[in-house]
């Protein structure tokens, strides 16, 4: 039996999978009365038992609050549970990951059918939710007066950037995030593989490359001020022209230690050009302009 009083402005939820289930149980906590469905209905059953009210379709989870909030696996999933609901006046948020270009798109089509659009890319993983210290956040854009409208429900699981009225932002937002993570999977995968075969534990050896990664990171801020102001040798502490010549020196101690060097080559490759088109004087921001077709 549920022990919360609801004393919150309610909401429904479609979509109860585990980063679902994480939303339901934060608004839940807060005392916000919820509404939920899912495709398989076994999934809501345990939220019932905490205070959710369980709708037996998604066109009636819909029509029973102004605010919906969707967490579904992909666009598609998302087309074919709203497409019996009825929109008119509705307050739809998705929090679904997808590309910048599906979340425009969708915006256009929810507003043809009559509701406001904000699009959601959630920056954390279903235990992050509902716990205000795990730094947990989700990038927002869309419709300002949605999110102003229901912010104080839209922060219960987690905290709200708002990064603008193109509904396309929080994905772009949230995917060049993922990108840069992907690089960083990349880079880890590639140092543990150098140490695999020598006598050096991964576990003592995980500590410092966490702390390299960390006092790297904040290249970031110089690479944004190139970009920002075009002079791309202001500052530079780690020229291209040494940056090039060491990395010969990366890719024989791959061979030298029977590792794969194909995370790093096309990386190594892009720096090449930009040596070869006499930038030995810049750091790296001109690989960005190298990627931008
Ligand atoms: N979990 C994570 O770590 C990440 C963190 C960042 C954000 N993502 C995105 O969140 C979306 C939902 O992810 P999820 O973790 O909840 O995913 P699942 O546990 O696999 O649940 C998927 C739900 O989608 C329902 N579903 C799938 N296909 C359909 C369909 N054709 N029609 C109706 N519902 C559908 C599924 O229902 P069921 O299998 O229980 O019946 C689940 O409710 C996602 O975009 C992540 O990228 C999570």
């Amino acid at each position: 039996m549920s022990h919360h009083t609801f004393d919150k402005p309610g909401l429904t939820l479609l979509g109860l999978g585990a980063m679902g289930t994480a939303l339901a149980r934060a608004w839940l906590t807060a005392g916000h009365p919820l509404t939920v469905w899912n495709r398989t209905p076994g999934r809501a059953e345990p939220l019932a038992a905490e205070g959710a009210t369980v709708a037996r379709t998604a066109a009636e989870a819909v029509a029973a609050n102004r605010l919906v909030v969707v967490c579904l696996l992909d666009g598609a999933s998302v087309d074919a549970v709203l497409a019996d609901a009825d929109l008119t006046g509705k307050d739809l948020v998705d929090l679904t990951t997808g590309t910048p270009d599906r979340a425009r798109a969708h915006a256009a089509l929810v507003h043809e059918r009559g509701a406001r659009f904000l699009d959601g890319g959630i920056m954390a993983v279903p235990p992050m939710i509902g716990a205000p210290s795990s730094g947990a956040y989700v990038f927002y854009s869309g419709s300002r007066a949605l999110f102003d409208t229901h912010r104080e429900a839209l922060t219960r699981p987690a905290g709200a950037r708002y990064v603008g009225e193109d509904a396309g932002f929080a994905a772009l937002h949230d995917v060049a995030l993922l990108s840069a993570m992907t690089g960083m999977f990349a880079g880890v995968s590639h140092a543990f593989a150098l140490i695999r075969k020598e006598n050096i534990g991964p576990t003592a050896f995980a500590p410092l490359l966490a702390d390299w990664l960390v006092a790297m990171s904040g290249s970031v801020h110089l690479t944004a001020a190139q970009l920002a102001d075009g002079d791309y040798t202001r500052e530079v502490a780690s020229n291209l022209a040494m940056q090039v010549a060491g990395s010969a020196t990366l890719l024989r101690t791959a061979e030298d230690q029977g590792v794969r060097s194909e995370l790093l080559t096309p990386y190594l490759a892009l720096l090449e050009r930009l040596l070869a088109d006499g930038r030995g004087d810049e750091g790296t921001t001109g690989v960005v302009d190298l990627l931008v077709r």
